[in-house]
């Protein structure tokens, strides 16, 4: 009999699959969740804290390992993994979910949110809750909202201080329609692409410019090739974390009563930490030169979003949610 490699390989990893399942204590789980963020990010600590809480509660039954860096895949890639139940858990940004889950655009609308305390306000009460479980029907069980700060441009080669100076920049988004639109409101091309290319991008020139918050421009080291940081503040679109449906549905009531409790604990965990990586991450770009540059008139970029909201907040659901979302002290 002819035996190929590949038939020796699949019997091998099966023998070790096998052999893993027999070395772990038979109720110990540590479930998956992915992060394109670097191990240090404070939305992988926050995520690590999910599984310090659990694994505690349990005697170290349940527990969280994240996989930072983009291990298992872009945000666009882990969706799809979720949905199909190849993946427990994964944090990514309410961006790359717009397209799948329509009530998280009301969340990443340019300037909806006014200050911190009014996004925590909306996240924390009744439309926050409405918006974890609008993911259910998508096969993701919404835990948690963790912060982002707000976005901002940077560019290369000058600043974006009015809407003169981004006509027809090149400008890198989330894949995100919504992010799209936004772009192109302001008389500039959206090139969306995932995170980890846009480093490249900017080097080479394939963009002129990016957006993103204090801590993704400075992890990222996105503001050595573009280091003016323009305070557009245009959106404050939060982070999630989510659980995949299909995996939910396995595990008993107390657990998953354990897992939501855990999640939202670590919110409060996760601002402190936020708050803190924010300041720092603002001192390390302007001592490595990068300038923040003040828009000239801010209600200039709110007037050219307006017709952002017409196209995107387009049912009567999402309609009530910005109304609601606007009332909101
Ligand atoms: C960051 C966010 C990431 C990712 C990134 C991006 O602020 O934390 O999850 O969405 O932005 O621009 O791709």
């Amino acid at each position: 009999m002819k035996i190929s490699f590949g038939s020796v390989r699949t019997a091998l990893l099966a023998a070790c699959a096998a052999g893993a399942m027999l070395a772990s204590p038979a109720s110990a789980r540590d479930f998956r969740s992915a992060d394109i963020h670097p191990s240090d990010y404070p939305t992988v600590e926050a995520v690590r804290y999910v599984g310090k809480l659990l694994a505690e509660r349990t005697n170290g039954r349940l527990g969280v390992k994240v996989f930072p860096n983009g291990a298992l895949g872009n945000e666009k890639d882990t969706i799809e993994q979720l949905k199909i139940g190849g993946l427990e858990m994964m944090r990514i940004n309410v961006a790359p979910l717009n397209n799948v889950v329509p009530e998280t655009i009301v969340t990443a609308l340019p300037f909806i949110f006014r200050s911190t305390e009014h996004m925590h306000a909306v996240l924390d009460g009744p439309i926050g809750d409405e918006i974890l479980a609008a993911m259910e029907s998508q096969g993701m069980v919404g835990l948690a909202f963790y912060d982002s700060g707000s976005r901002s441009m940077y560019s290369a080669g000058k600043p974006y201080k009015t809407l003169a100076d981004l006509k027809g920049a090149k400008i890198r988004v989330q894949q995100s329609d919504l992010f799209v639109a936004m772009i192109q409101a302001l008389g500039a091309n959206a090139t969306p692409m995932p995170f980890g290319e846009v480093y490249t991008a900017l080097k080479t020139g394939i963009v002129d410019a990016a957006e993103n918050n204090y801590p993704s421009y400075e992890s990222s080291r996105h503001f050595e090739a573009a280091k003016y940081f323009t305070l557009t503040e245009h959106a404050m679109a939060p982070e999630v974390l989510v659980f995949s449906k299909t995996l939910w549905d396995r595990l008993s009531k107390d657990d998953q009563a354990l897992i939501r409790q855990a999640a939202k604990e670590s919110v409060p965990h996760m601002r402190k930490l936020w708050e803190e990586r924010e300041k720092k991450s603002k001192d390390v770009v302007v001592a490595a030169g990068a300038q923040i540059v003040e828009v000239a008139n801010k209600q200039e970029f709110i007037d050219a979003m307006k017709p952002v909201y017409d196209k995107f907040a387009n049912t009567p659901k999402l309609q009530d949610l910005v109304k609601r979302i606007q009332e909101t002290k």
